[in-house]
Formats: C-alpha cells, sequence, structure tokens
C-alpha cells in the first residue's frame, strides 16, 4: 500500500482552520488536523515543503516508522509548528488504518473503556451575573461540567469572554488585540465569581476554571486556597509551565486540582508534572502533542501517577480532532474529562462528523475511522483569513502571559 498524494486544505468557515488529506493507492484517505491558532501558515508550509514530500509513496500502514521519521529525522525536534504537522500526518493515518480494518479507531486502540465521555462547556459573561446566568443555561442544555470565565471589574477584555455569541474566539484580528491584565484585581474577584456559583447552583455540577497562564506560582496558590470551599474540577494553567518545578510551590500549598498542558508538544514537556504528581490532568492534544501514536505515550506515563486525561478541545481545534480525542476518550484507561467548545454551524457543515452531545457527554460513532472527514467544495466558500492571538500589558505597560 502506497501514499500517493497529500494535500493541505485551509479554510475559514467563522475561523481559520489546516486540514490534512492523506490519499493512497487503495482508494483509502486519511484526515488531520494542523491548525496552529495565530500561526497557521507556517505549519501549512512545513507540510507542504518539508514533509508532504517524504510521504509520498511510503507505506501508510507504517504509523509508528513514519512517526520516527518525521520526529527524529527533523533534527530540531519538537516545538509547536512542527508537533502540529506531525500530530495531522499521524492522525491522517490512524485514520486511513482503521477505515481499512473496517473498525472505529477506538477499537484498534484497544476497545472500548467507557460508554461515554465527560464534557465541559464554556459559560462566560461580561459581568458576575452575566456569567452566572450563562452557566444556568449550560445547565439547562444538560452540561454536567462546566468552565466559568468572566469580566472582571476593572479590567477591559479579560480572557475567554465572548463578544455576542456563544463562540469565543481570541484570534479576532489581523494583528494582535491589546488587553489589559491586573492580577490583583483577578485575585480579589475570581472566589466571589465562584462563591455565587455555588451559592446559585449548589455542589452538583462540576466547576471549572481557566487561570491561562497569568499568575505567580505563590499568587496560584493564593487563588488555588481561596477556591478550596468551592470544589473546583480543577484549575487550569495557574502558571506558565515551561519551569515544571514551579508548581511544586502551588501543590505544596493548595488542593484545588490542577490541570495544564494545552500548550505541550511532546511526553518531555509534562514528563516532571507527571512524575512529581504536580498535576491532576494533563492537557495535552492528539493536534499538538504528537497524534494518538504520542498522546498515547504521555497518557501511559500518566496512567502510573493517577493523573487523568483532560485533552484541550477550543473551537481553534477543529472537529477533525475533536473526532480522534473522542476515540482516544472512549479508549484510554485514565479518562478525566474532555474539553468541548461548541463549533459555529459554518464549521460543523465543512466538517461532517459522526459524533454526537448527548446529556452532559459526548459519543464517538462507529463509523470506520475517526468518523470526520472535510467538504472539499464548502470549504472553497471559506478563505483563510489572517487572525491572531491577542497579547496582554499590565497597566503600566509591561507584556505579561495571554
Ligand atoms: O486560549 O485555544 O482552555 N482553553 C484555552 C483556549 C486557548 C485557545 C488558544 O488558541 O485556553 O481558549
Ligand atoms: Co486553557
Amino acid at each position: 500500500m502506497k501514499i500517493t498524494t497529500a494535500r493541505v486544505i485551509v479554510c475559514s468557515p467563522g475561523r481559520n482552520f489546516v486540514t490534512l488529506k492523506i490519499e493512497t493507492d487503495q482508494g483509502v484517505y486519511g484526515i488531520g488536523d494542523a491548525t496552529l491558532n495565530g500561526r497557521e501558515l507556517s505549519v501549512v508550509t512545513y507540510l507542504e515543503e518539508h514533509v508532504i514530500p517524504c510521504l509520498i509513496g511510503r507505506d501508510p500502514q507504517r504509523i509508528e516508522d513514519i512517526w520516527q521519521f518525521l520526529y527524529r529525522g527533523s533534527y530540531w525536534r519538537r516545538g509547536p509548528v512542527q508537533m502540529s504537522a506531525v500530530s495531522a500526518v499521524d492522525t491522517a493515518l490512524w485514520d486511513i488504518k482503521a477505515k481499512m480494518a473496517g473498525m472505529p479507531l477506538y477499537q484498534l486502540l484497544g476497545g472500548r473503556s467507557r460508554e461515554r465521555v465527560l464534557v465541559y462547556g464554556h459559560a462566560n459573561g461580561e459581568t458576575l451575573e452575566d456569567t452566572v446566568e450563562a452557566v444556568g443555561h449550560y445547565i439547562d442544555m444538560g452540561y454536567k461540567a462546566i468552565r466559568a470565565q468572566s469580566g472582571i471589574p476593572g479590567i477591559e477584555k479579560a480572557y475567554g469572554i465572548a463578544r455576542g455569541t456563544m463562540h469565543y474566539e481570541p484570534a479576532d484580528a489581523a494583528l494582535p488585540t491589546e488587553t489589559v491584565w491586573d492580577t490583583s484585581k483577578y485575585l480579589r474577584f475570581a472566589p466571589k465569581l465562584f462563591e455565587a456559583l455555588r451559592k446559585e447552583f449548589g455542589d452538583e455540577p462540576e466547576l471549572l476554571h481557566d487561570v491561562h497562564h497569568r499568575l505567580t506560582p505563590n499568587e496560584a496558590a493564593q487563588l488555588g486556597k481561596a477556591l478550596e470551599p468551592c470544589r473546583l474540577f480543577w484549575m487550569e494553567d495557574p502558571t506558565p509551565a515551561e519551569n515544571q518545578q514551579a508548581f511544586r510551590l502551588i501543590r505544596e500549598r493548595t488542593t484545588t486540582p490542577i490541570a495544564v498542558g494545552e500548550i505541550f508538544h511532546t511526553i518531555w514537556d509534562a514528563k516532571e508534572l507527571i512524575e512529581n504528581q504536580l498535576v491532576d490532568y494533563v492537557r495535552t492534544t492528539v493536534l499538538r502533542a504528537g497524534g494518538i501514536t504520542h498522546l498515547r505515550r504521555i497518557a501511559d506515563l500518566a496512567s502510573l501517577y493517577q493523573v487523568r486525561t483532560g485533552s484541550h478541545g477550543a473551537t481553534d481545534l477543529s472537529p477533525v480532532t475533536m473526532g480522534a480525542a473522542l476515540h482516544f476518550d472512549t479508549w484510554v484507561p485514565n479518562f478525566g474529562i474532555q474539553e468541548y467548545m461548541r463549533h459555529s454551524d459554518e464549521t460543523d457543515a465543512v466538517f461532517p462528523h459522526d459524533y454526537r452531545f448527548e446529556k452532559g457527554f459526548l459519543l464517538c460513532g462507529e463509523t470506520p475511522g475517526h468518523g470526520v472527514d472535510v467538504d472539499e467544495k464548502l470549504v472553497a466558500q471559506y478563505p483563510y483569513k489572517p487572525a491572531q492571538l491577542p497579547v496582554a500589558r499590565l497597566e503600566d505597560g509591561t507584556i505579561w502571559n495571554w
């Protein structure tokens, strides 16, 4: 069996997506997601100029060998551009293998470990009251777990707040939007939000929160402690994780569970966090952390330390990633939760898929492969639009972590 062609499909049905389609001499094709939010075209070039020429003529059944070839063979290992490209190739090859086997992908991985996949949705509002209302809306839709983000009094354009729709899209302009950050205002406000949510909705719903790398370890420990009575499911990215040891300080001072890893590319980014049990959930994804092949290694390492998975699932990860992730989640023994930010109707139409939402859970389908396709005719209606992620500055003008 041989790979005959591989093509990169760029489209913007409401937001940008980079999709890889690998075709074979057996008529079977596979689809992978290579979207790197705000840096899309760098991955397009990496794939078109450096990866696709290596794929033509190769046996698509040799997933492991192709992974090693692209990872070791580049010499310049890791990084978001390379790993998004490798992830897309890997996802497409698992799609092909599962289609050839006539099986949904989770069967190839080892079969079903659970009947359904717990997901969390994104509730947000400009004010505390709006956010409480938004969480109520998600509870009404059947969600068991909800991430809450709110505008903060005195801070313009806080992270995670939609402008007008349910679809929060941070990459909102051709050049980065400048936002302002104030840690002190945030630390005073955040506990009030979660106290209000517990008061309104009681103990039952799982509540999550994304700190989005904004705090120092000591500040993160303060927040974690203040939130302990509100019983969060997790506090995400409390501080940047380049220095994995930084989490020791947070861990020693609070029992609020911690989730990290949406920007990790390989097992090396998570190794110390996992081995020292400094996190409860690892948020690495199929897209970004080396596809199914490498994500499985991360999950296996995590399982030795009772760390569970909680894959990133924002809208900048296409339905292709969501489909593949749901097969992974259906199999992986140490599953925790899956993020599920709904795509727009335009996006859903461009990427026909067989997963479905039911009472707070997502269910992967039974179609052979990962169950997600790309409608190439429809794609032509949605040309690429340059859009970058925002940056954050402190009130005095200092650049901060967005
Ligand atoms: O900001 O995916 O948990 N979710 C997140 C996302 C990220 C975006 C960046 O592209 O942090 O909203
Ligand atoms: Co996040």
